[in-house]
């Protein structure tokens, strides 16, 4: 495993989680449930005090306000409540949540402008705090652009509302006096501004960790391939969305041959070198939406999402070729090798319904590669009839 930190870096990138990751989307989904729980509670809570000064005095305008921009922000939580339990939750939307949460705050505040109170919106002591809690619940939807939206949202309609009541209000002129919220600064107004970037850089990093944890946690240290509970989880959800679209899907189980041999000859160090270069010419030969896993061992398994039996046959058999070509690095006294794999391969729904029937089928047909010879791919279940050494070590499936 490379010890630097760039090549480190890369492998995020390149990595098929990094692009999209159902895990962390599935986690977003849920802390998005939690949000929408929280903000309805807390809205709603919130909404008793105009509520009670309304019934109380209903001609004041204070009361009026208060009561309007209650009912938005209530009216408003309801239906982000509504659309998270119901399944409409899409990637969008949590970005959207994300701003609009900022917005109801600064909405907030813009109503004490309306009222006529420009230092209650420029030095509010509560109601500015809320930023924080709605740049911090942005941590709950796992996503960085989130935190930086509503970050970057917060910041612009913060500045916005203090430029506005700037311009409208001589705010320290002596008739405010006794100035019960303070007399206005500039400089105290930069330091909110650096504390809601700072929010929004500590969350961005805190989604950061996170990412990173969820790409440690899925990764095969040795080959830096993902590992068998990302193909296990990766298998299910294509097998669901196979079942869904009803477009087929394949399993192959990759082993190498004689592996054992290879180590007790030249040392398990260098086992772990062949395994590199194994795993990363499987990468290359697997084709863009192959999911190459390490299953263990010296055992892979590759995922091909909409591909049919016959198609996946003849992609690994390029695969094999490819691991065939690939020279093994071996230290300068002992020079280089070539490795060979063996491969089982089976298919949704040709070959079982369930996850796991698929992936058995593979196993028996990988089974049937090292009995018949090594060296070759199976997709039939039927493979007691060695092939001729010469011929293409292919069993095809029967049509
Ligand atoms: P076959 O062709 O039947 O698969 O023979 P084989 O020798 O490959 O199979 P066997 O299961 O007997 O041996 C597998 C070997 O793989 C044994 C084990 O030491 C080695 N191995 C498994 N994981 C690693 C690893 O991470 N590094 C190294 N160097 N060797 C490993
Ligand atoms: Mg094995
Ligand atoms: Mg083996």
């Amino acid at each position: 495993m490379p010890s630097t930190a760039a090549p480190r870096l890369r492998a995020t990138r390149t990595a098929p989680w990094a692009a999209f990751d159902p895990v962390l989307v599935d986690i977003g989904l849920a802390g998005e449930r939690i949000v929408a729980r929280v903000r309805l509670l807390l809205v709603g809570l919130l909404f008793l005090a105009p509520l009670r000064s309304a019934l109380l005095a209903p001609g004041e305008r204070e009361n009026q306000v208060g009561l309007a921009v209650g009912a938005g922000a209530l009216v408003l939580a309801l239906v982000m409540y509504g659309m998270a339990n119901k399944g409409l939750y899409r990637r969008w939307f949590g970005l959207a949540t994300g701003v609009i949460d900022v917005t109801l705050v600064s909405i907030a505040l813009t109503s004490f402008l309306l009222l006529d109170q420009p230092h209650t919106a420029v030095n509010s002591k509560v109601v500015f705090e809320a930023y924080f809690i709605a740049i911090g619940a942005t941590c709950l939807r796992y996503d960085r652009r989130i935190c930086w939206a509503a970050g970057l949202a917060a910041l612009v309609q913060y500045s916005a509302i203090v430029l506005y009541a700037d311009q409208h209000w001589a705010l320290n002129d002596a008739a405010y006096a006794p100035f019960a919220y303070g007399m206005f600064s500039w400089s105290a107004q930069g330091s909110r501004l650096i504390l809601l970037f700072c929010g929004a850089v500590l969350a961005w990093c805190i989604v950061g960790r996170a990412e990173e944890l969820r790409r440690l946690s899925s990764i095969d240290a040795l080959t830096e391939l993902p590992n068998r509970g990302y193909f296990d989880q990766r298998l299910s959800e294509e097998m669901d969305r196979a079942r869904e679209l009803a477009r087929p899907l394949a399993v192959a189980l990759v082993d190498v041959d004689r592996f054992k041999q290879f180590n007790d000859g030249f040392g398990h160090a260098a086992g772990d070198a062949a395994l590199r270069a194994i795993a990363q010419a499987m990468r290359a030969h697997g084709g863009g939406d192959a999911i190459v896993s390490r299953y263990g061992g010296e055992e892979f398994a590759i995922l091909f999402p909409d591909t049919t039996l016959d198609a996946a046959l003849l992609r690994l058999d390029r695969l094999r070729r490819g691991v065939a070509e690939t020279i093994v690095p071996l230290s300068h006294h002992t020079g280089s090798h070539r490795l060979t794999v063996s491969v089982g391969v089976a298919a949704w729904p040709v070959d079982g319904w369930e996850a796991d029937e698929v992936v058995h089928r593979a196993d028996l047909r990988l089974f049937a590669s090292k009995r018949n010879g090594r060296n070759r791919v199976t997709g039939v279940d039927d493979a007691a009839v060695p092939t001729p050494a010469t011929a293409s070590p292919i069993v095809r499936a029967h049509a």
